[in-house]
């Protein structure tokens, strides 16, 4: 094996079965996983996404906001960093056909890394509560599609059923390898701040990703790479708030289709993360969801999809009042219903939030994912003769 430096600086390992221009997790963190000469390594370049810094999150938490675009990866969200993994380790046990249940985005990159290794994908989804980038995305990277007339949490239960007759490796976060995968985002991270951040915040829907960036800031310190250990925040949407309540749900629903979980397959590993952090647990409602979207859209010039923004939505809920940014029609949608005024109760967490912190946020998936609901913030264009006079006219009109 090679180790060398790249030219933008960052430490790239390389092996027999690493291509010399893969630059994907396994290449970057070969000596933190699993992974041997013998390993075929299937890759897409995942991973060393942009830590993008946050002027005006910084100002209204009077901290260091910075935000990792986990929606820049190859299928645009982070599950490709745990599925590059996962399904290396698949087809180095001779797999030939993959299994998983999702919102969407497990399958989206399930599909499309079966694709690469020549696997056949089979992918479970909860009917109608898709979003139609992720549909799209399956079908185009040739999985088999089967829609359920039930929830998320119904598909995960078939896929682990159907685990047992041993014709099919399940790609879920259930399966270790990919949260072993998804770990490095925790690493990149400090490697990029040269320390781990004070407070870490994300989206939590089947918990895997909570954990697994739990386990790689814990592996980071006890070998000395960082000093501190961030605090942990998850986020659920109100409607689909499990852990945040401390019981599953039945019937969870949230316009955040990506985290419409009732039954977390990693909670007591999330709850570990929480515990061992000194974090917590909030939720943010569906309206705050979509004022958080347009906010960052708006503001900072990024696009996440709707459960990708809800740490967004709740650095926003609790630095509500010193907000010199909010806009009042935001203002307005925020505090349309009284369904949201009833979650904006201040959590006891939000002290712990000190002035100067270094502050972390996932943004876990492209806001291309969606494009439906992103529609709320859309009009008609203005539409006018093809004139240069009636162009700028109309123009005028909107300045
Ligand atoms: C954009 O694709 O569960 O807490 O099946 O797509 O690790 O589940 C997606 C989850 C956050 C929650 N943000 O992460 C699936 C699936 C986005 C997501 C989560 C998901 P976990």
């Amino acid at each position: 094996m090679t180790v060398l430096f790249d030219s933008v600086g960052c430490l790239r390992s390389f092996s027999m079965n690493n291509h010399p221009h893969d630059c994907g997790v396994i290449a970057r963190y070969r000596e933190y996983l699993n992974v041997t000469d013998a390993t075929p390594v299937v890759s897409l370049s995942e991973g060393s996404t942009p830590l993008i810094y946050s002027p005006k999150l910084s100002a209204l938490t009077r901290g260091n906001v910075y935000l990792k675009y986990e929606g820049l990866n190859p299928t645009c969200s982070f599950k490709d960093r745990g599925m590059t993994l996962a399904m290396s380790k698949a087809l180095e046990r001779g797999a030939t056909t993959v299994l998983c249940a999702s919102t969407g985005n497990t399958s989206a990159s399930a599909a499309a890394y079966a694709a690469r290794a020549g696997m056949s994908c089979v992918v479970i989804l909860p009917a109608g509560k898709i979003a139609t980038g992720k549909m799209v995305q399956a079908y185009i990277y040739g999985a088999t599609v089967i829609s359920i007339e039930g929830n998320f949490d119904d598909a995960l239960r078939i896929v682990h059923e159907l685990e047992k007759t041993g014709k099919f490796v399940v790609v879920n976060s259930t399966n270790p390898d990919r949260l072993e995968g998804q770990k490095t985002a925790a690493f990149e991270i400090i490697e990029e701040l040269r320390e781990a951040p004070d407070l870490h915040i994300l989206p939590v829907g089947n918990a895997g990703n909570i954990t697994a960036y739990w386990k790689g800031y814990r592996e980071f310190h006890e070998g000395g790479r960082s000093r501190i250990l961030p605090m942990m925040l998850g986020v659920q949407a109100a409607g689909a708030a499990p852990l945040y309540h401390g019981a599953p749900m039945d019937h969870p629903e949230t316009v955040a289709t990506a985290i419409r979980i009732g039954r977390p397959a990693s909670w007591s590993t999330a709850l570990e993360a929480v515990q061992q952090s000194s974090g917590s647990f909030d939720i943010v409602t569906d309206s705050e969801i979509l004022a958080a979207q347009q906010w960052l859209a708006k503001s900072e010039g990024i696009f996440a999809e709707p459960a990708s923004v809800t740490p967004v939505a709740a650095l926003l809920k609790y630095f509500d009042s010193k907000n010199p940014f909010k806009t009042k029609s935001l203002q307005n949608l925020i505090h349309s219903n009284s369904e949201s005024r009833a979650t904006s109760e201040k959590n006891p967490f939000v002290d712990k939030i000190k002035e100067g912190m270094n502050i972390v946020l996932t943004l876990t998936g492209h806001g291309l994912k969606d494009p439906d609901t992103a529609r709320h913030a859309v009009s008609e264009p203005l539409q006018t003769e093809a004139t240069m006079e009636a162009v700028l006219k109309v123009i005028g009109s909107k300045l």
